[in-house]
Parts: C-alpha cells; sequence; structure tokens
C-alpha cells in the first residue's frame, strides 16, 4: 500500500522531536499566512475520517519521501522555465499573497473566494504520495493540503456540474514564458471528471515537509491527483470552474496524441515517443534499477472502479 494517512501525526508519534518540531513549524506558517486555526485538524487522531473509508483499505506501509531538496530544485514550471533547474530561482519573484480563487460554473455558491477563507473552513492533512512525471521520473512527496472534494462540496455543485477546470495565475511580467512561448496556450489549465476531483485521495496541497509550499512547486495552492501523471497536477491555481463539457485543457491541446485528458499512469500504454513501463526514482543512484511504474501509480485499489467502463488502452 502506498497511501501514509494522518498516521504520521498520530499521538504515538507526538513524541517524536522531529515531527513534532515540523508540525510546529507548519502550523506556525499556515497560521500566519490564513490567520486560521488548524491545530484541531492535527491533533485529530481519527486516522480515516478524512477519506471516509474503513482504514482497513489502507494497510500502511511507510513511503520514504524523496529527499526536499531534490524536489524543490528539479521542477516543472514552463512558466517561468523549460529546464528542471531555472525556476527555482526565477519563481521566487512571483506574488502570492494576498491570494484568491476565483470559483465559478455550474455552482449554487460561486465567488472570488480569499485563500485564507478557503483554508479557514478545511481541515489540513500531511499525505505522502507518489508522485509520477508522464517523462519518466517519480519522487515520494509529503504534501500538505486538503480535500478537493470538500471545497467543491462548499460551494454546491449544481447536478449538471460534470468536469472541473483549473487554471493557474497570469503574471507575465515574472512568468517570463507567457510573454513569449507560443508552444503552449497561457494560462496553463487542466481539468478533471467531476467524480475525480471528487474522489478522496484528490487534494489541493498549500504545503509539503511540513511547510508552506515553495513557490517553483506551486505556491500558494496546487492540484495533487497522485495516479495521474504529474502534468494533470497543475500548479498557483487562480479559478476552478465547474462545466458541464471537458474544457480544453493546456497539454491535451498542445499534443492530443501524447498527454491525453485522462493521463491515467499506464505502464502499458507508452507515450508515443518513450516507454512508460518504468521509472527514474529523483535521488535515486545513477546505476540502480528504475522502478516498474504501476496501473494508476499504485492507486488502483481505490480508483479503479472510476473508470471500470473505459478501455484504459483507449483512454489515455
Ligand atoms: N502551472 C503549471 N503547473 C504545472 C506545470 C507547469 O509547467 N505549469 N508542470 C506540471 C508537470 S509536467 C509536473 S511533472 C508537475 C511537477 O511538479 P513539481 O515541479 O512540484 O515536481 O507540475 C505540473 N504542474
Ligand atoms: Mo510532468
Amino acid at each position: 500500500m502506498i497511501i501514509k494517512t494522518q498516521k504520521v501525526i498520530a499521538t504515538s508519534e507526538i513524541t517524536d522531536p522531529l515531527l513534532f518540531k515540523q508540525r510546529r513549524k507548519i502550523i506556525k506558517s499556515l497560521l500566519a499566512i490564513t490567520g486560521a486555526s488548524i491545530a484541531p485538524a492535527w491533533a485529530n487522531d481519527n486516522k480515516s475520517a478524512w477519506l471516509n473509508l474503513p482504514e482497513s483499505q489502507f494497510s500502511e506501509k511507510l513511503l520514504t519521501p524523496t529527499p526536499a531538496e531534490l524536489i524543490k530544485n528539479y521542477t516543472n514550471y514552463y512558466e517561468f522555465a523549460f529546464n528542471k533547474e531555472d525556476s527555482t530561482e526565477l519563481a521566487q519573484s512571483l506574488s502570492i499573497d494576498p491570494w484568491s480563487v476565483e470559483i465559478s460554473g455550474a455552482v449554487e455558491k460561486p465567488g472570488n473566494y480569499h485563500l485564507e477563507d478557503i483554508l479557514r473552513q478545511q481541515t489540513m492533512e500531511e499525505r505522502v504520495y507518489r508522485f509520477r512525471c508522464v517523462e519518466a521520473w517519480s519522487m515520494v512527496v509529503p504534501w500538505i493540503g486538503f480535500s478537493l472534494g470538500n471545497l467543491i462540496k462548499s460551494v454546491k455543485p449544481l447536478s449538471t456540474a460534470r468536469f472541473v477546470k483549473f487554471t493557474t495565475i497570469e503574471q507575465s511580467d515574472v512568468m517570463r514564458n507567457q510573454r513569449s512561448n507560443a508552444m503552449l496556450t497561457w494560462p496553463y489549465s487542466e481539468a478533471l471528471r467531476i467524480d475525480e476531483a471528487m474522489h478522496p485521495l484528490t487534494i489541493l496541497a498549500v504545503g509539503m515537509y511540513g511547510d508552506v509550499l515553495p513557490k517553483q512547486n506551486g505556491a500558494p495552492l496546487r492540484l495533487i491527483v497522485p495516479w495521474k501523471y504529474g502534468f494533470k497536477s497543475i500548479k498557483a491555481i487562480v479559478k476552478i470552474e465547474l462545466l458541464e463539457k471537458p474544457p480544453l485543457t493546456t497539454w491535451n491541446q498542445a499534443a492530443p496524441s501524447e498527454y491525453g485528458f485522462y493521463a491515467n499512469v499506464n505502464p502499458d500504454v507508452p507515450h508515443p515517443r518513450w516507454s512508460q513501463n518504468s521509472e527514474r526514482q529523483l535521488g535515486s543512484r545513477f546505476f540502480s534499477p528504475r522502478r516498474q511504474t504501476e496501473l494508476f501509480n499504485g492507486y488502483g485499489e481505490q480508483v479503479a472502479a472510476l473508470y471500470r467502463d473505459m478501455d484504459l488502452r483507449h483512454f489515455f
């Protein structure tokens, strides 16, 4: 099993000085940005409540997170750079405070919500997830975030809502490729089917490694969908729209035969230019063997039912 739930902050571990320090740090920084009190959420030892699923379905195996320094210095953020290194510095000029998220479309309560107000209503959780980029590298990240489904419920989706579209901020003065690059259509956008968006594994992340998200990793708010290729996990979200029809999304629009709308991790469906059968784990040594890629990135037990009626070889 590859999901680590709130166990990481269970009472038994409260005595662990390192975890305790991290916890205080994230609580402090979240308080600083939100004015919210998340202490009750962290104090809550109810491991499966967040998932609304019996805990037995989440027999836990400790996942070893990839070293934070690697994740912070090896990013995909095309608004800033096409390599993995330059966004670390370039993204620091992004203005992220204040931040609001426009929620619109097929909802009863559309609005432009301040991030602080959103966070104040949500329960923060730490989730250690595998993350698999379509380029065949992978990592394990302890995210801090909250259920996207809970946020969607709070704005009361209409029954006509069938898709959820996300849009990244436009800040072309600092996101330099938004000015010049014609390869991708800006602003970056992504989308999920409503049932994928409501799935308990789908989170909006505001932190990682017990701290707020680094800007290059998508601060202040990004999507995490652990069973899909990384490009679905859109960064710096300013707009969430509930729609009746599937929208165009950035990568799908740029190269539909290479980047499917679903983009579920599937070792049996190669990218037209490379195999998806295995992956290089960030931080693994040069000669260490590649990891075998798993269907749905290993989350099949949780999500396979969403695709019961689909031929996964054709809906990639
Ligand atoms: N706005 C935006 N979101 C994005 C991207 C991007 O270029 N712009 N890259 C995507 C890709 S391809 C991946 S693999 C992940 C990378 O997340 P990380 O840089 O935090 O590892 O972010 C995704 N989200
Ligand atoms: Mo990616």
